[in-house]
């Protein structure tokens, strides 16, 4: 199919300048019926008045969904098959059985032809109701991805070119009995294309991707999720198709469009660990007149939120920090991406697995990263639920953008319409304009000559404050906004928005990535006062890559293990990493060598991340040299979109990495976190608790070479406040090896935890004296387990013969989750605890067990 020219179709909402044509609706009387008598709020309703007068029925609008099995033909006809709406392309082919999985081997590219062909989604409808009784009836698409003509029995209704809008047509003049519907895309890669090309008088970069990412160009020209196109992280799959719901919807007078709750105050809803998420259900009632009546059942939570940016005594810049119910909170976790190429694969059990995964990990928040999709309703209501706050960024990211009318008016819409659909859950606490856009100007990512500077602050200015945020101010005040991430906040808009640096430790966020510095030294680590991304790459198990590989492509060096790979030099950069701390794998058994070698990518990224996380959480209550006052520790990446390489804990599928089970410990609520500075050890007790509690410390140490421990320390009485990090010992190093007979750093490991009264206690956290490639003593060790079933739960005892650092316990594609893992093992005896996803048993079980430590590593 040639490239059509298009009518551009009317979102809903219209952007503001498009506004004045809805007609001014009277409010109807309204009654809400509530659980909280005393409840504040604040609703905002959008309704629809049906244009013709007349027709009055009671009761709701009807509704008649248009879900389902639709005809999906390409361009010139060739390839014709059934489709799944709402889905895509990619996956109505494989489920067709004309494609393998997309995501195996080389498929990405393999299957590029799917994205640069134009593909039409029909089918034919009856009408169930008789449309002439009604006064208004429209076609609604929830979501269209995402350059697409929409006709209705040949007549066409417009064109949709935004997939984060809703799109609204009214068809009440062209509905029949029996209809024919149409929906005819055309290529993003096309369209994207054909938008760079008519962009004239200069150039809004980046034009391509990087190629080890093998992606699509000129993401930025169109409102389609940016990853799409590739990432670093993420193959190219610019998919077309009707992702959303699509029905028909016919009423008299009026109709709900949004409906949306502020809450005020009454029993609060708190963050994971900080409180219950308390809610209410809630009806309300609208009645109108001839009886017409709409009736809404909703949730209804009270929280507040603020971003506190105000000067620190001994600092120079501002504080930068949340404070939710008047209550200063760290904000602990990582960053979303799409849990999937294909959001139609997406489900409420995927997202339930990633989500309740990060509560588990003693997560309180996640931030929905720029470059995805604004997600489904299912992903607020669970992370409402469950208490994991949401940094939401506006969908823009590592890029310049486009400012012409089009363009603002389509992102105008956009930008209402998610605010009024999302504004109602506690969960968000903050919209961010875009990811890392007013650095890519600051740091000039894309060489752009000094004399043209002007030309995209203006633009970059004229979107994200001039549009998205005054939309935002006008549609919900009660949760703060910053244009981007990084940002220095408050000096940032000082500075005109986009400030000189918005890395800056004494302002805002930051992001930081070194790959070449040793992980393990938290002086290469910005202190900053909030770290909204960080983090370091590992492969998946062995298990997940085995479902998308064949047996030659399993080994580090392989044409697979590089096409995977999207991150330039991001192999040989885990190798680097390792090889600071550890002995590279050297078998020559070359499965052994690529299952070692995942291994130690786990591990070397569990034990970084541990360390940049635990430096952000013990820096929260110290000014060290005007820096300081941590009060955010978001880590790249929680989940991942396919099976690669990525700085993600959890895997395509939902299995915890090495670092996922870390990070149940480091983000503890109560943990004690040691380091070195100028040869003194520090132990600081870290505590999110809201009480202050007296604790005591205790402080083992022993050699590699014994289960037997060689000083144990015992420090009563030790208080650590509520929400702080305070320190609690302090010895020089050559004092404390010494005391602990005669240790050395090379042949000894300290342990501690802290316990206090009614059963406190923090996880045991661990301290290297230095590399484990140069410990002294290390054993091979004989690693048993037994497995027994009580209730749901399976019980692995683990048995050793030696220390063991790093077990990992893997049962491969046995889904499900440990109690711990990737631990140090320095009791002979531990009970470890499998929490199954699906239904498993013993057997299956015991026959899929690996267990490795690193002495298993030749
Ligand atoms: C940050 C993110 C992503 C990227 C990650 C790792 O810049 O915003 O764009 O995937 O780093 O490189």
């Amino acid at each position: 199919m040639a490239a059509r020219r298009l009518r551009r179709g009317s979102a809903v909402p219209p952007a503001p300048a498009a506004r004045s044509s809805q007609r001014p609706c009277p409010l109807p009387v309204w009654r809400a019926a509530t659980a909280a008598g005393r409840a504040a709020l604040l609703l905002l309703l959008l309704v629809a008045a049906g244009g013709r007068a007349g027709v009055s029925a009671a009761g709701g609008p009807e509704v008649h969904s248009l879900r389902g099995s639709w005809r999906l033909g390409n361009g010139n006809g060739s390839v014709v098959l059934r489709g799944e709406v709402p889905g895509c392309v990619h996956t109505a082919l494989h489920r067709a059985g004309l494609i393998q999985d997309p995501y195996y081997r080389f498929n990405d590219v393999t299957y590029r032809w799917i994205s640069l062909d134009n593909w039409t989604y029909s089918r034919t409808f009856k009408t169930p109701f008789d449309f002439r009784k009604w006064q208004k009836v429209n076609l609604v698409f929830e979501g269209v991805d995402t350059v697409a003509q929409i006709l209705i029995n040949n007549v066409t209704l417009g064109r949709t070119d935004n997939m984060f809008n809703r799109y609204s047509f009214d068809i009440t003049s062209v509905i029949k009995e029996v209809n024919f519907i149409e929906v005819c895309f055309l290529s993003a890669i096309s369209y994207a294309a054909e938008q760079n090309r008519c962009h004239k008088g200069y150039s809004i970069p980046p034009a391509c991707p990087p190629p080890v990412q093998k992606g699509e160009c000129h993401a930025n020209f169109i409102r389609k999720e940016q990853c799409s196109f590739s990432w670093d992280w993420g193959p190219s799959f610019p998919t077309q198709g009707i992702w959303k719901d699509v029905r028909i919807e016919a009423y008299n007078h009026y109709h709900l469009i949004y409906f949306s709750l502020t809450s005020l105050f009454v029993q609060a809803w708190w963050p994971n660990g900080h409180g219950k998420q308390t809610g209410y259900n809630m009806t309300t009632t609208f009645i109108m007149e001839a009886g017409y009546q709409i009736e809404k059942f909703s949730k209804a939570y009270f929280r507040t939120v603020e971003l506190i940016q105000e000067p620190i005594h001994g600092s120079p810049g501002l504080s930068f920090y949340f404070r939710i119910n008047d209550r200063p909170i760290f904000i602990k976790g990582s960053n979303w991406i799409p849990a999937d190429s294909f959001q139609d694969r997406v489900t409420y059990d995927t997202l339930w697995l990633l989500l309740k995964s990060a509560a588990d990990a003693n997560m309180n928040a996640l931030r929905v990263w720029g470059g995805g999709v604004y997600e489904q309703d299912e992903f607020y209501n669970i992370c409402d639920e469950i208490g994991i706050m949401i940094w939401q960024d506006f969908m823009f990211a590592c890029a310049l953008y486009p400012t012409d009318q089009n363009y603002l008016e389509s992102v105008g819409a956009e930008v209402t319409h998610q605010v009024r659909r999302l504004k109602s859950h506690p969960s968000i606490i903050l919209w961010s304009g875009n990811n890392e856009n007013e650095a890519a100007i600051a740091s000039n990512w894309f060489s752009i000559p000094y004399a043209d500077r002007e030309i995209y602050i203006k633009d970059y200015v004229m979107l994200y404050v001039k549009n998205i945020r005054e939309i935002v101010l006008a549609e919900d005040k009660s949760r703060p906004f910053v244009a981007s991430s990084p940002t220095n906040g408050l000096e940032s808009v000082k500075e005109g928005w986009v400030s000189q640096n918005p890395y800056d430790t004494h302002y805002g966020d930051t992001h930081f990535y070194d790959y070449s510095v040793d992980c393990w030294n938290w002086a290469a680590y910005p202190k900053t006062r909030f770290a909204s991304e960080y983090g370091f790459q590992s492969w998946p198990s062995f298990s997940t890559i085995k479902k998308v590989s064949s047996t030659e492509d399993w080994s580090y060096t392989s044409n697979f293990s590089l096409h995977r790979q999207h991150h330039e030099n991001g192999n040989d950069q885990m190798l680097q990493q390792i090889g600071y701390h550890f002995k590279l794998p050297q078998s020559t058994d070359p499965i052994k060598k690529f299952k070692d070698t995942i291994y130690l990518t786990q591990v070397m990224q569990a034990q970084c991340v541990k360390t940049e996380t635990e430096f952000y959480r013990f820096s929260q209550s110290e000014i060290i040299k005007g820096e300081g006052h941590t009060m955010g520790a978001l880590y790249w990446q929680l989940n991942d979109i396919w099976q690669a390489p990525s700085w993600a804990s959890l895997e395509y599928g939902g299995k915890w990495k090495l670092l996922h089970y870390f990070a149940q410990n480091f983000f503890a609520p109560l943990l004690p976190v040691a380091y070195e500075d100028n040869g003194v050890l520090y132990i600081y007790g870290v505590s999110d608790l809201h009480v202050d509690h007296k604790l005591t410390l205790r402080v083992i140490v022993y050699t590699w070479s014994s289960l037997e421990p060689v000083c144990i320390l015992s420090k009563g009485g030790v208080t650590v406040k509520a929400q702080s990090a305070v320190p609690i010992y302090k010895e020089s190093m050559n004092d404390f090896l010494e005391r602990c007979q005669n240790c050395t750093r090379k042949s000894c490991v300290v342990t501690f935890c802290l316990m206090g009264e009614g059963g406190l206690q923090s996880p045991t956290n661990h301290h290297f004296l230095s590399s484990l490639k140069d410990a002294v003593g290390l054993e091979k060790t004989q690693l048993s387990a037994s497995v027994s079933q009580q209730d749901d739960i399976y019980i692995f005892d683990l048995h050793t013969t030696a220390i063991a650092p790093f077990v990992s316990l893997d049962v491969g594609s046995i889904k499900g989750r440990f109690s711990e893992n990737g631990f140090l093992m320095t009791e002979k005896k531990k009970v470890v605890m499998f929490y199954p996803w699906e239904p498993t048993s013993v057997e299956e079980l015991e026959e899929s067990l690996t267990l490795t430590s690193l002495v298993d590593i030749v």
